[in-house]
């Protein structure tokens, strides 16, 4: 079949709307439309070509929601007209990571979806004869996209597919991190970094555990007003005091009991861990850095109890974890809409990243 994609031919260059030809599922695979998707930093990150693992030419996006059209042979979790998100994170109940309850991190089909490959080290994506790569697994910068069934979440039909696809990455990182990475518990002071698609979740799941101080830190000014809609107690702009580590101490007598990086930046990686308490403060980078970059501190900050740790999709399981949430946000228990600050037709889906890169939207969400 032909499906209506934004393809991205090189680093650093804007997506073209093609007419891209796409294979049926196969064993194992599910063919879905998608109806929504969001645009998130890492889509932009990709692009940017800081990525190691940005392939060209892929169909990027991986913040979809939508509909099963079609199965392939063998699947048996998922039928014609169930609505689903698209996980970038699979979870598969079977490999060694999904089986040590110790971790989100399913390796079952990793290997090829860090190569744009489907498990069978193959693309269903092509245009005039040429292989196109998939993305992160999902693609949901297409319109239709064949996905393995162990990497789709099923969420309830009444459920708003402009909204909750943002719970395929954004939502699920920023409340994940809180929630199952870090267990935050009621009463406890965190300081986060970056208040974009992800601190501001990061936020929201914050006020959701109950913690008490929750110190926001973003140089564009504009954040500070739906961060505090979002539970943020104390907002602090780098850019106008002389150390943000001594402000966030001072804040929370003497250090966070848990700090999120959510921009990608070493040096603020470095800040996050060392404003943290003496003797138990926990930093989570969630932040990804441009390929070759690394972090560095003072073994002494480790040695005094801080920990360094990171979060990827928020510690969630997918096929478990991304229904609930759905739930929590058909029960109010969180909030999405203010977040999509803007929607946009795919043709238009350069836009997306311009907003981004202005700092003008929190996210844009494409609508098919
Ligand atoms: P975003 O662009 O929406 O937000 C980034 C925020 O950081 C912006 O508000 C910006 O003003 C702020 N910022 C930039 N430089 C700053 C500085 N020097 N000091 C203080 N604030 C600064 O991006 P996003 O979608 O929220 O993503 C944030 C990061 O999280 C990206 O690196 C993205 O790739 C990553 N990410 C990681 C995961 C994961 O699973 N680990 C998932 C999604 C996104
Ligand atoms: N390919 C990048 C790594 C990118 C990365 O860290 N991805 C996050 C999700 S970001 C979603 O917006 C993640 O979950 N990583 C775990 C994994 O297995 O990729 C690079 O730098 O190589
Ligand atoms: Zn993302």
């Amino acid at each position: 079949m032909k499906t209506r994609a934004a393809v991205a031919w090189q680093a650093g260059q804007p997506l073209t709307i093609e007419e891209v030809d796409l294979m049926a599922p196969q064993a194992g695979e599910v063919l879905v439309e998608i109806k929504a998707t969001g645009i998130c930093h890492t889509d932009y990150y990709t692009l940017s070509g800081a990525d190691p693992e940005g392939l060209f030419p892929a169909i990027l996006g991986h913040e979809g929601a939508g509909v099963v059209v079609d199965t392939g042979p063998d699947v048996k979790s998922l039928q014609q007209g169930d609505h689903v998100i698209p996980l970038y994170m699979p979870e598969c109940r079977e490999c060694k990571f999904c089986l040590s309850r110790k971790t989100n991190l399913c390796q079952a089909i990793r290997s090829t979806q860090g190569r744009g490959l489907m498990p069978d080290a193959t693309s269903r994506f092509s245009l005039n004869g040429k292989p196109i790569l998939h993305y992160m697994g999902t693609s949901t910068f297409s319109n239709y996209v064949v996905v393995p069934e162990i990497a789709l979440a099923k969420i309830r039909k009444d459920a708003p597919f402009d909204k909750v696809c943002y719970i395929g990455c954004g939502v699920t990182t920023g409340i994940g991190a809180v929630v199952f990475t870090a267990k935050v518990e009621a009463g406890a002071n965190i300081a986060v970094f970056g208040l974009g698609g992800i601190g501001l979740n990061v936020i929201q799941g914050a006020r959701m555990v109950g913690a008490d101080k929750i110190i926001g830190i973003d140089i564009n000014p504009v954040r500070e007003k739906m961060a505090r809609e979002f539970g943020m107690t104390h907002f602090l702009n780098p850019n106008k005091t002389e150390n943000i580590i001594d402000d966030i101490v001072q804040l929370t007598g003497g250090g966070a009991d848990y700090s999120f990086e959510c921009i990608g930046n070493t040096q603020l990686m470095r800040q996050a861990l060392e404003c943290t308490h003496k003797g138990w403060g926990r930093s989570i980078i969630i932040g990804v850095a441009a390929a070759g970059a690394e972090i560095s501190t003072r073994p002494f900050q480790l040695v005094t109890g801080r920990k360094w740790e990171g979060s990827a999709f928020g510690g969630a399981r997918g096929r478990t974890d991304v229904p609930r949430i759905v739930d929590w946000y058909m029960e109010g228990k969180i909030k999405i809409d203010p977040l999509i600050t803007h929607t946009l037709k795919l043709e238009d889906i350069n836009e997306g990243f311009q907003l981004m890169k202005a700092g003008k939207s929190i996210r844009s969400v494409v609508i098919y």
